[in-house]
């Protein structure tokens, strides 16, 4: 990538920060709730802090025409986006027309150019970056807040915590310029870049769980059999409450090598496993043990507040808060137990569901909280209760207004390959019902009276029914085409 052009526009965007700094204006800061957005927002509201400035940052899901309207309504002088609005440049150059914008993203831009003279893009896919593993959202920040001042530098390890929560590592190793931000954290002395095992956990989870859990790769008949992790760890020799950062570095070693022969005995493609051992980052600010000492322990932390509404908490704890961290600590564990016990919840109720030929409904009344039924649907999927070919949904109480309720649906591939489209299918029930609904193919969401329930039912089912009759038709006649083109 051209990084000099790139470092260009940054110092553009810096400059334009610190003019709307200079004339007293308050910085408007948008970011993605992802980790890598939270950590984004996090160096940026640091570095506008640092200049004495005020700035005002909300942590959004997604930038929707509703949230740019509002914005508008704010009357900033200037909005900084981090980690989106590569996606939305026309409906920001509609709305926000009168201010400065600064987008520091790293999303390939749909939108076209462009246009305005005050709104401006920062963007290393401009400039030839691979958007997935060249750098991130907070990468951008942070090389913004670099621009605006070096001694920025010391957020250099939030932004690697991004870069890991966008999972930029990948394949092990980390690529392009984000090189360059671990070359600058190290030179601070602020983090270990070492070749460690890669498994989520490596603070604050049992070797047992670490390995029970291991998905990137998965462990052949370790993978989701406790009790077979367990047998493992302990005829390798290893205390299976032992956690992976208290093991000597002979042990590690070991414990690689153990894995390894089991990867390749079980005859894993060679790519699969060269990603257990690779890039991991510590930060040298807190103790072993801790999940902040970690960055991928510390991005799914931050992931946790962002699915919990709660961003502006993630980006506390970025900036060192210890109350905000406890607090986000106590609530994913909730978070946690709440999860296990719809699970439990579901298994026991779920003869209750009702089975159609194309669906599952399971109504939860009160039972299931209304933000959690798309976990639920999923759960009842991923714990065999329903069948993976036919489509689940969750209905529960709208937490809002009593005479409503809200369900989700979700299916699998196999699913879907056979004609299922769930968001087109909940639209069109949603209309009849005078509700509302759609979404994606595989996951979508509906809202509408609760008086409708077995109405509901029925016309969901037949409505799935009807689109695998069509897709029946269309392969059909597909291959009465080609087999009239093969004659
Ligand atoms: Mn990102």
């Amino acid at each position: 990538m051209d990084k000099s052009a790139f470092l260009e526009k940054v110092r553009e965007g810096a400059d334009l920060i610190k003019m709307h700094i200079e004339l007293g204006h308050t910085i408007r800061l948008i970011s993605h709730r992802d980790a890598d957005g939270i950590t984004a927002g996090a160096i940026l509201a640091k570095a506008v802090a640092r200049e004495g400035a005020n700035f005002h940052l909300s942590i959004v899901k997604q930038l929707s025409e509703d949230i740019i309207k509002d914005l508008a309504r704010e009357n900033h002088k200037i909005y900084v986006f981090s980690d989106l609005g590569s996606g939305s440049i026309k409906l920001i150059e509609d709305y926000l027309s009168d201010a400065t914008v600064v987008i520091a993203d790293h999303h390939p831009p749909e939108d076209g150019e462009i246009t305005q003279e005050n709104h401006l893009l920062i963007n290393p896919t401009l400039f030839g970056a691979n958007s997935v593993r060249d750098l991130s959202g907070s990468g951008v920040a942070y090389f913004v807040a670099k621009a605006m001042d070096k001694k920025n530098m010391d957020l250099s390890p939030l932004a690697l915590v991004g870069a890991v929560g966008d999972m930029q590592e990948i394949d092990g190793t980390f690529h392009g310029m984000n090189l360059d931000i671990i070359e600058d954290a190290k030179s601070l002395d602020l983090v270990e870049v070492r070749k460690e095992i890669r498994l989520f956990g490596r603070e604050t989870r049992t070797l047992a769980q670490m390995l029970t859990y291991a998905s990137n790769p998965e462990l052949p008949g370790i993978t989701g059999d406790f009790r077979n992790a367990i047998e493992f760890l302990r005829s390798k020799g290893f205390d299976p409450d032992m956690k992976y950062w208290q093991l000597r570095e002979e042990e590690k070693r070991k414990l690689h090598d153990a894995l390894v022969i089991h990867l390749i005995k079980h005859e894993v493609p060679k790519e699969d496993i060269d990603r257990l051992i690779g890039d991991v980052v510590l930060i040298k600010l807190y103790r072993e043990g801790d999940p902040r000492h970690e960055a991928r322990e510390f991005a799914t932390l931050l992931n946790a507040t962002g699915r919990l509404n709660m961003g502006t908490l993630g980006v506390a704890i970025c900036l060192g808060d210890e109350k905000a961290y406890n607090e986000a600590v106590k609530l994913v564990e909730e978070y946690k137990k709440e999860q296990i016990e719809m699970r439990s919840y579901l298994i026991k109720n779920w003869g209750s569901a009702v089975e159609k030929e194309h669906a599952y409904i399971f109504y939860a009344g009160k039972n299931i909280r209304d933000t959690m039924v798309g976990i639920a649907a999923n759960m009842a999927i991923n714990a065999q209760l329903a069948s993976p070919e036919k489509p689940v949904i969750v209905v529960a109480d709208s937490l809002e207004d009593e005479e409503l309720v809200k369900g989700s649906a979700r299916t699998t591939e196999r699913a879907l390959a056979k004609g299922y489209n769930l968001g087109d299918a909940l639209r069109e029930v949603a209309s009849v019902l005078g509700g509302e609904g759609g979404g994606h193919a595989i996951a979508a969401g509906i809202r509408f009276p609760k008086s409708k329930i077995d109405e509901f039912v029925e016309l969901i089912n037949r409505a799935l029914g009807k689109q695998l009759k069509e897709k029946r038709e269309q392969d059909k006649s597909e291959n009465t085409v080609s087999m009239e083109a093969s004659e």
